[in-house]
């Protein structure tokens, strides 16, 4: 048997031919291949979490203000990224699905205002590692049925044991609003396994509405919070630290959590 090279791996031919049937043990490395082809995904998923975790409290304590609410991930179960494939036409092997399928690692990013939605990508897509695949603004260009958000594909490299990969994943970063109106229109969506009534989808379109308004509101209330003048970072360098020396020696010491320290 020659051996399966993961680029030109064979998920599924259809039925076997001649009466041949399929080898236990084929079945076994597809299922390997494909199980470290996913760890990948899961990989850069764990890549980029961690580079928003420190966005979050970098930002944080630079400016004491935190403008993501929230992170989730998914990564897409085998089926439905091989559904996908089957659906959308593309061939049943490895090499076409990391090419065409860009969707395998996803991770939303949730914030409160409008605002934030360019502050996170600005700080996401300035980072060197990240190379922006594509970029999707259902923000400025709201999908007919009312669906907002900005998607980023970008891909990253993950350092495997053995090799390094670029793996694309797919950021979505919305606002709460947007994110509520997005969950809620999914689940009517599924209900109705794409057939939503035209009622509900006028009533999806008119919440849509309400949502940007509220975000419009927020944003106008966030702006006239003063936050204070905002730190300069840089000129630090050259500070004189006998000061907080002294301060963390004495008998007494002056405990510091990060955003105490001098900026
Ligand atoms: P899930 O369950 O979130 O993973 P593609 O086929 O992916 O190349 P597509 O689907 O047009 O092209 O890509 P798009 O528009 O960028 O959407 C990808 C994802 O955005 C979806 O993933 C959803 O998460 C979200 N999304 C897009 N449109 C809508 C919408 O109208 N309503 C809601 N609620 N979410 C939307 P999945 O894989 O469909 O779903």
């Amino acid at each position: 048997m020659k051996p399966w090279q993961p680029d030109q791996l064979t998920i599924d031919d259809g039925p076997p031919h001649n009466g041949e049937r399929v080898v236990i043990d084929d079945l076994r490395l597809l299922r390997e291949q494909f199980v470290d082809f996913m760890l990948g995904y899961k990989f850069a998923i764990d890549e980029v979490t961690t580079k928003i975790d420190i966005l979050r409290e970098d930002f944080n304590n630079a400016h004491e203000y935190n403008p993501i609410e929230h992170v989730r991930s998914r990564l897409k179960s085998p089926e439905s990224v091989l559904e996908k494939v089957r659906r959308k036409n593309y061939a049943m092997n490895l090499a076409a699905i990391r090419e065409n399928v860009l969707d395998i690692a996803g991770v939303r990013v949730v914030c409160s205002f409008i605002s934030d939605i360019d502050t996170i990508r600005a700080m996401l897509v300035g980072q060197e590692d990240i190379t922006v695949l594509e970029e999707r603004d259902y923000i400025t260009h709201r999908k007919p049925n009312g669906y907002q958000s900005l998607h980023l594909i970008v891909s990253i490299p993950v350092f495997r044991s053995d090799r390094t990969e670029r793996i694309p994943v797919e950021i979505q970063i919305r606002t709460i609003a947007m994110d509520f109106w997005a969950s809620l229109e999914h689940k009517i969506y599924y209900k109705y396994r794409g057939e939503v009534p035209p009622n509900l989808r006028s009533d999806l379109a008119q919440a849509a509405e309400v949502a940007t308004q509220l975000d419009e509101k927020m944003e106008a209330l966030h702006r006239q919070v003063d936050r204070g003048p905002q730190p300069k970072r840089g000129a630090v360098d050259s500070l004189d630290l006998s000061v907080l020396y002294n301060s963390l020696t004495a008998a007494h010491p002056v405990h510091l959590r990060p955003g105490d320290l001098p900026t």
